[in-house]
């Protein structure tokens, strides 16, 4: 099984690989530079939303679902089952790894996630696909980024998605936890059973590999409620933790109306509930994103409204001294392209505009480098693109 996976990944480094068109990677010394310069240099005001530029970094990339980066500033990718490597100078090239039991249908890679600790433990995390479900394993590379061995699944039995919901997102938090935000899978009991991992966040403890002492379902004899940190969602999206508060915001997709954005708490319910229009069948028709009737509903901090909904997919806060007053803004990635909303607590306005991505088309992933670079996935004009944006 593992040498037939590894044949599969070795046989994709054949495929086309995405084309690098510039010439820096994520944490890149002229972005270092600009990080440091640029305040002052675009003449910003403390209160204005700095004006930006936009270049493109790769191009050719096929529907990439997931993005990191590592200390040394490469851009890990995953699109399709492959995991392409942008490294600090702008050359590209595909991962071998040998993770088992991906479907035939492929794009069987949902995300990916960067160890805490990546410079010295090597490890990668990736939510994936398989025959029995979506799962997280965790992967062993090396520092140049070459090849990358399964070490076993961190969590299993998440629901596969259905054509019209992500699956899967994974980041790490401040606490070093790993979070994990899941689909309801087309189930409609899933999101208020404490039984399924389906329309969760889950908070995982990857030396364990197991809950937190302090996750709010520790009690429950269920080692699956017991990584339950949040329920009641429908499509985690996006999970993105306030710069300056370490609050975590939840982008949650709804069935074409009513796409959210939840403060995520311990053992919140975010009041998706289907099954109170059948238990049998998925029938979301007239179902509220939030059903206030719930015990302990908690209410969104911002929805798209019931006439309709962007198809939001990822999200990000911007933050660092780059970005002046645009730091804390949360950037949204969608369908109908980009949003930004500055968020205090449970209040959202929408109120700004990064003006280099005003009408860039649809978005996909979504990420902030470390050098305060923000990186955004398009697909205006045809074939997928990686484009970074950064202060003038
Ligand atoms: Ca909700």
């Amino acid at each position: 099984m593992a040498a037939a996976s590894l044949i599969r990944a070795i046989g994709a480094l054949s495929l086309t690989i995405a084309l690098a068109v510039s010439a820096v990677g994520c944490s890149s010394a002229s972005d270092l530079v600009l990080a440091g310069t640029s305040r002052n240099a675009a003449g910003v005001s403390a209160t204005a939303v700095p004006a930006t530029k936009l270049d493109t970094v790769l191009d050719g990339l096929d529907s990439p679902s997931g993005m990191a980066f590592t200390p040394a500033g490469d851009t890990l990718i995953v699109a399709g089952d492959d995991i392409i490597v942008l490294d600090a100078q702008g050359r590209t090239s595909t991962l071998k790894h040998d993770i088992g039991d991906l479907p035939d249908s492929g794009n069987a890679l949902l995300d990916i996630a960067v160890s805490p600790d990546f410079s010295t433990d090597h490890t990668l995390y990736v939510c994936h696909r398989t025959n029995d479900g979506v799962r997280v394993t965790q992967l062993q590379t090396e520092s140049k980024l070459r090849w990358a061995r399964q070490q076993g699944p961190i969590v299993t039995g998440i629901p596969t998605p259905t054509e019209t919901t992500g699956g899967c997102r994974i980041a790490f938090g401040p606490d070093g936890y790993l979070y994990v935000g899941t689909s309801d899978g087309g189930d409609p009991t899933a999101s208020q059973s404490l039984a399924s991992l389906g329309g969760k966040i889950l908070r995982i403890d990857v030396e364990t590999r197991g809950a937190p002492d302090d996750n709010p379902f520790i009690t429950r004899a269920d080692p699956h409620s017991q990584l339950i940190y949040s329920y009641g969602l429908r499509d985690v999206v996006g999970l993105a933790w306030h710069p300056t508060t370490d609050a975590l915001y939840a982008l949650d997709r709804g069935p074409g109306r009513e796409d959210e954005v939840n403060l995520i708490v311990s053992g919140g319910n975010y009041g998706w509930n289907p099954a109170s229009a059948s238990t049998s069948d998925y029938d979301t028709d007239g179902v509220a994103m939030t059903d206030l009737s719930l015990p302990q509903a908690r209410p969104a901090v911002w929805s798209s409204g019931t006439s309709g909904a962007p198809g939001v997919s990822g999200a990000t806060f911007l933050s660092g001294d780059t970005w002046s007053a645009g730091s804390g803004l949360l950037i949204i990635t969608s369908s109908a392209g980009v949003q930004a909303m500055r968020l205090t607590g449970e209040v959202a306005a929408q109120s700004e505009t990064l003006e280099s991505l005003e009408n860039v088309g649809a978005t996909g992933a979504i990420a902030l480098c470390a050098s305060g670079a923000l990186y955004v996935v398009t697909a205006d004009d045809g074939g997928d693109r990686l484009v970074r944006v950064r202060v003038r």
